[in-house]
């Protein structure tokens, strides 16, 4: 029997279980499928974990969320086509939902379809390798509860670590001698720290800009936002400062670019994350920085030279859940012999795909590369056809609504296109909303 290795029960690892279920469903003869999970349980980033550094079995914590985490983007973007939040919660509920109810979402799916048995957790994959002469891959595995390793073979491996845990930890001079706490926003847990202290941001990108805005929610002294390309361009607050690159700091003052300093008592790094698998044979391997055309991939998923080793949801991210989706029932059917790859014809698309993403400029083209990227994939599949042109429009909607106040844009309600329902309104503004807990959120 066809045996498929899938590594990660996140979002893209359930995506993949999920497109095989489906079609089991529909009465297709499916290959065997085992996924590992090195965490405790399923859900990824979304299963938080107050750790930091190394987890109770001594390996890399994975999580990079944080305590007070709510949807950076409205849930009708992320939306499943085959679950929707109203049949998971019976009915609809706000549309930035906290960490918690989205991980309770993604767990559901997978609950329902009662294939959590495909999943072997606190198990992490170590090693994986491709023999030309069998055609199958050797994927080592460690069994953390039992501290064993063992070996096992496939024919497929889908990749599904997700590439936003393995911080990207630049050094500035006089870091060594900083009189603070410096921290990369993949070690942030608590914005309650950061009350009543000033505070260096660097970076410009969402966990700049969300981390920023945790800590003025949970009573910062001061926020300064240090931009290396361009500053982020929001209306901030009356106790943010918008300066230039870091250049040294020297005790606890930080010096900047264009002359600007400032006193600091803790410098957050929110510099982005590296795609890391050093799990994976160095010729599989994905390097690629994090862009919306990722290098190599033909699809946005298959190793060029080997398609049977697959990678999902390495992109950058606007379109998330529904789009691992699109890319495991692609997956999905390649691997069931339902669509076939033509080398050829698909290094002239990479190029083509490439080519478009170097001329992109602005956030709605942004949007509408990675929309054409969904809509390209669920065109070949039977992945439930959804208005993706719907999803674009209440991304645009997202992006007005930050531009006009950063500190309330998740007070507004957004249209799901899957149920055509207009959001409730959150009984409580996000500024003022400090109980995140599940059942406070779903209170009407
Ligand atoms: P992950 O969620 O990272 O899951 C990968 C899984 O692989 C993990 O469970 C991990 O334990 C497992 N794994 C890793 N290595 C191994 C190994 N060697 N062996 C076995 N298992 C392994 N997206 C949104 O849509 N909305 C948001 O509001 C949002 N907020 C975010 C906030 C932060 C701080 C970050 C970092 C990301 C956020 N994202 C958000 C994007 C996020 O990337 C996706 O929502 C989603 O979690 C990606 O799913 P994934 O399955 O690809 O990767
Ligand atoms: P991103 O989106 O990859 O952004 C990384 C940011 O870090 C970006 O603003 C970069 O600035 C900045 N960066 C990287 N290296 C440096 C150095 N050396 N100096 C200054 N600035 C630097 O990562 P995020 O963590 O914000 O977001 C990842 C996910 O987490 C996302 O999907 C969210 O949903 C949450 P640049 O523009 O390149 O100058």
């Amino acid at each position: 029997m066809v045996r498929v290795c899938v590594i990660g029960a996140g979002p893209s690892g359930t995506a993949a279980l999920r497109a095989f279920k489906s079609a089991a469903d529909k009465g297709a003869q499916i290959p065997e499928i085992v996924c590992y999970e090195k965490q405790a349980d399923l859900g990824g980033l979304w299963n938080y974990s107050w750790r930091t550094g190394l987890d109770a079995n001594s390996e890399p914590v994975h999580n990079s969320m944080y305590r007070y985490l709510w949807s950076n983007g409205p849930k009708e973007c992320l939306e499943f086509a085959d679950y929707t939040f109203e049949e998971h919660f019976g009915k609809p509920i706000p549309s930035y939902p906290p960490r918690e109810v989205l991980h309770d979402y993604i767990r559901g799916r997978i609950d329902k379809s009662g294939i959590r048995k495909w999943i072997q957790c606190n198990t992490a994959v170590r090693n994986v390798t491709y023999d030309e002469a069998t055609s199958m891959f050797t994927v080592v595995t460690q069994d953390l509860a039992a501290n064993e390793q063992r070996s096992e073979e496939f024919d497929y491996v889908m990749c599904c670590t997700g590439h936003f845990s393995t911080p990207n930890v630049p050094e500035f001079e006089g870091f060594d001698k900083f009189q603070g706490r410096i921290l990369h926003a993949h070690d942030f847990r608590d914005a309650v720290e950061m009350a009543g202290r000033n505070i260096l941001i660097i970076g410009t990108s969402y966990s700049a800009e969300d981390i920023a805005s945790q800590c003025y929610k949970y009573g910062v002294k001061s926020v300064t936002l240090s931009w290396r390309t361009a500053p982020m361009g929001f209306h901030w607050p009356d106790n943010f400062t918008t300066v230039s690159l870091l250049t040294k700091v020297v005790g606890k003052t930080c010096h900047f670019k264009d002359g600007e300093t400032a006193e600091i008592d803790d410098i957050i790094l929110c510099t982005g994350y590296k795609h890391h698998f050093p799990f994976i044979e160095p010729s599989l391997r994905l390097e690629t920085a994090n862009r919306l055309w990722v290098d190599s991939l033909h699809k946005g998923i298959f190793w060029p030279t080997n398609h049977k080793m697959m990678y999902l949801g390495m992109q950058d991210q606007w379109f998330t859940f529904n789009m691992f989706d699109a890319q495991a029932w692609f997956a999905r059917d390649v691997v069931m012999g339902k669509i076939e790859l033509n080398n050829e014809e698909l290094d002239k698309e990479w190029a083509a795909w490439r080519e478009r993403e170097g001329t992109l400029e602005g956030d709605e083209a942004n949007i509408r590369f990675q929309a054409d990227m969904v809509q390209m994939l669920i065109d070949q599949t039977d992945y439930p056809s959804f208005n993706i042109e719907g999803v674009v429009q209440e991304f645009l909607q997202w992006e007005e609504h930050k531009h006009h106040d950063i500190m309330a844009f998740r007070d507004h309600p957004h249209k799901s296109v899957m149920t055509g329902t207009v959001a409730p309104v959150h009984h409580t503004k996000w500024l003022e909303a400090l109980d995140d807990s599940m059942e406070c959120y779903l209170k009407n």
